[in-house]
């Protein structure tokens, strides 16, 4: 099953220079590959769009706040599998929960910059993919 899913690398891996680390880790996996990628420092409104769901949570304008922070890297990445595939590379939301292994098991530590944003569902990543990158076919 082929598919498309939207990652983020937050700007927390932006500013730790480890973009090429995260990257290279989503490209050795076999058969999947980047169709699409962009730096950009995230504005409120396509933030909004993007969090919306947590909105009214305690913890909704810190991460809005750390997420406009500085330059993000967007990616459209296509292949079997990939939107649980990112996740699982990813590994929980809390960094310490994380295993070892995981993206956010080896470089996190607080909950809130945790590296790496993916896609969770079908669902999620056609509205995502529509905000980040409208223009894709
Ligand atoms: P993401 O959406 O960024 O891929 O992360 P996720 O699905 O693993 O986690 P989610 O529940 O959607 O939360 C979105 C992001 O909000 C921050 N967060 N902080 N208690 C807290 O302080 C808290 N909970 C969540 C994290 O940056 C999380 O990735
Ligand atoms: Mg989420």
């Amino acid at each position: 099953m082929t598919q498309r899913t939207l990652v983020l690398l937050k700007p927390d891996t932006v500013r730790r220079g480890l973009i090429g680390e995260l990257i290279s880790r989503i490209e050795r996996k076999a058969g999947w590959s980047i169709v699409a990628l962009e730096m950009r420092t995230l504005d409120q409104d396509t933030l909004e769009q993007h969090y919306g769901e947590h909105k009214g949570r305690p913890f909704y304008e810190p991460l809005v706040e750390f997420m406009a922070s500085g330059p993000v890297v967007a990616l459209v990445v296509e292949g079997e599998r990939v939107i649980e595939g990112v996740r699982a590379l990813a590994g929980p939301t809390d960094p310490i929960a994380a295993a070892p292994g995981s993206i956010r098991g080896d470089f996190g530590t607080v909950v809130r910059e945790n590296l790496i944003h993916a896609s969770d569902s079908e669902e999620s990543a056609i509205r995502e993919l529509k905000i980040f990158f409208p223009g894709l076919s």
